[in-house]
């Protein structure tokens, strides 16, 4: 499928010359005609001369790399990475004891039994997709970001002011985590995440071949503490999930309404469905107690049959994918996959769907046929969508009130570069959403940039919608593999440059050194021994640390705890403990430590690993580790 689309794209170019931009731009008869890149870019706004900001964060996912990634928008500038779900070399996330603790946490009992067979502590690996940030009144409000692993079932959040994960949480009893999304109204609230995969409820190795016991689960996080709040079990597994602007249902999409287990079975239906929760109804049930307790969470039973009104099945053409609240309030764009449709339906009528006065399809108001292989839609603000057609390669432009007076909706087609997935807006999943940019995340770049051998970079390509057309003005190689992407305008999300000295980052650092008797901030001239356990205390200046050298014991088990005393923007220490494996970032005004067993006699270098003054490779000193006696 892709080989068409890609042979068509190198013999365009061939044609018209080494313009990819003009060459989209002249095959779809819209935009500014055959201007050269550059200059269709300062156009519209897309190029940015050094120096000049952003107006938009891109916050971006990085599927099984596992971290989350920050953009600028409109220049496509890859300005920050945060580790969440994965290791990194360079922050020592992973590796610090705050980190560790982010990372081990919120894990199972079950599960942290797994690992210590593994002699791991946490999972090294993610699959993050979905990233969204927190709302208050149907917008973003900057404070938090959410987002899943589907590797190994986990909800992370990070925190927008210092732009850090600072909570993980794995999900028990669901199984893949991948659809998520944050209760737009009346805030976050709630961060729905569903499930992917079925299972038994009780997976103990009792039920293989029973598809009837099988089950998925939603689920509610509260977003402010990352406990769960609720589970529901449904049937059929779950894909996406979005919820509507009124705080009343969160829906769900499912592409194995037959709970098959292999390919021709999950696919044998014609229909599948849309599951849609009724959030006061689920409430109403966990207050009344009508839930079972399993692995400490309240799951509430929302199967089909089961007769409750906390779920409703909405009949939807075929394997559904991506499911995107528009801004207006009231639609919901149900992306067929399989199906060459998506299916609109109209929030409004859900209260008669649970009412039981109208028939579930009831509530899909309009299905217009838009292309082969519909995945995600994103939107404008002023009626429009943006639908990516999978297979054909393509954004297709489609207008809503035209779907629902059942005249042909689309506006616009635009080829991309190549099998897009997700695409978003700027402030498309908000009631504020404002027409400007998209982008859209293609699974295949192939020709697009030089070759890097067998394995390619993906690519995203910024499209230019604000007056009205659809211009490619930008292509961006990027990694595996960012799915999921929202666009946020700059005045919401305002970071600090620096930590402040009491932030809870660190508190069990904090604690450790107030019964030691020892000043974090400052540090100790001389480790603290407590049996085989040495903790050294120092802090950073630029460009030195306060402990020129220090002696442990080979055996010691030893802490070292640094805090960065620059408060100057853009200051950050490393500590690098050569030959030992150890390296942790240090923010300004941030404290960070590791520990390791010093099992390496004679003299070991550290060093700080960041680039923070001058003499920033003079900023080292040494761990003396006297012999074990023999
Ligand atoms: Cu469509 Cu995981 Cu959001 Cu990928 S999902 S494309
Ligand atoms: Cu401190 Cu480099």
């Amino acid at each position: 499928m892709s080989e068409d689309t890609g042979k068509m794209k190198v013999s365009r170019r061939g044609l018209l010359g080494a313009t990819a931009t003009g060459a989209v731009v002249a095959a779809t008869g819209f935009g500014t005609g055959m201007m050269s890149g550059t200059a269709a870019r300062a156009a519209t706004g897309a190029h940015l001369a050094p120096g000049e900001l952003d107006e938009y964060y891109g916050f971006w996912s990085s599927g099984q790399t596992g971290e989350m990634r920050i953009l600028g928008v409109p220049s496509m500038r890859e300005i920050m990475r945060v580790p969440v779900f994965n290791r990194c070399s360079a922050t020592g996330w992973g590796q610090t004891n705050e980190s560790l603790k982010i990372l081990t946490e919120g894990l199972t009992e079950e599960t942290k039994r797994y690992l210590a067979t593994q002699g791991k502590v946490t999972y090294d690996n993610g699959d993050l997709h979905h990233p969204h940030m927190s709302f208050t009144d149907g917008t973003y409000d900057g404070r938090y970001l959410f987002m899943n692993d589907k590797a190994n079932t986990r909800v992370a959040r990070v925190r927008c002011d210092v732009m850090k994960c600072d909570k993980i949480i794995e999900i028990p009893n669901a199984h893949d985590i991948h659809g998520l999304r944050p209760q737009k109204y009346p805030r976050t609230g709630y961060v729905f995440a569903n499930g992917e995969h079925e299972a038994p409820l009780v997976n103990d190795g009792q039920i293989l071949d029973d598809p009837s016991q099988y089950v998925n689960i939603y689920t509610a996080i509260d977003g402010d503490t990352m406990e769960i709040a609720w589970q529901v079990m449904v049937s059929g597994n779950l894909d996406n999930t979005d919820c509507d602007y009124q705080g009343k249902y969160a829906f769900s999409t499912s592409y194995n309404s037959e709970m098959g287990m292999n390919l021709a079975e999950m696919t044998e239906n014609e229909l599948d469905h849309v599951v849609v929760f009724n959030l006061k109804e689920i409430e109403a049930g966990v207050a009344a107690g009508d839930y079972q307790e399993l692995n400490g969470v309240k799951v509430l039973d929302g199967r089909k049959g089961s007769n409750k009104n906390y779920t409703r099945y909405i009949p939807i053409p075929n394997s559904p994918h991506g499911i995107n609240t528009a801004p207006d309030g009231k639609h919901v764009m149900i992306n067929g996959k399989l199906s060459p449709t998506v299916s609109v339906m109209d929030v409004t009528k859900l209260d008669d769907v649970f009412a039981d006065a109208i028939e579930p399809r009831e509530c899909i108001v309009a299905e217009p046929e838009l292309g082969l292989g519909p995945l995600h839609t994103a939107f404008d603000g002023k009626g429009n969508c943006f639908t990516t057609l999978f297979l054909d390669s393509q954004v297709v432009k489609w207008n809503i009130d035209k779907a629902l007076a059942g005249e042909d909706p689309i506006i616009e087609k635009v080829d991309v570069a190549y099998q897009p997935g997700h695409n978003s807006t700027s402030m498309g999943e908000t009631k504020e959403a404002d027409g400007k940019w998209l982008i859209s995340m293609n699974k295949f770049s192939k020709d697009r940039f030089l070759n890097t051998g067998p394995l390619k970079a993906e690519n995203e390509q910024l499209i230019a919608i604000e007056d009205g057309g659809m211009e490619v003005v930008h292509d961006g190689p990027t990694f595996a593999e960012p799915h999921d992407s929202i666009i946020v305008r700059r005045d919401i999300v305002n970071p600090a440059t620096t930590w402040t000295r009491d932030d809870p980052m660190w508190e069990d650092a904090r604690k450790q050194a107030e019964a030691d008797g020892v000043d974090l901030d400052w540090g100790a001239d001389e480790p603290i021994r407590d049996g085989n356990k040495v903790r050294v205390y120092m802090h950073s200046i630029a460009p030195n640390f306060s402990l020129e050298k220090f002696t442990v014991k080979q055996g010691d088990e030893v802490t070292i705890y640094v805090t960065n005393m620059d408060d100057i923007d853009d200051v950050t220490h490393g500590f690098c403990l050569a030959n030992y494996g150890i390296a942790m970032e240090i923010g300004p005004q941030a404290t960070a430590s590791v520990t390791f067993t010093a099992e390496r006699p004679g003299v070991h270098w550290f060093y700080c690993q960041w680039f923070c003054h001058a003499l920033h490779m003079e900023m080292r000193g040494r761990m003396f580790v006297e012999p074990r006696a023999t």
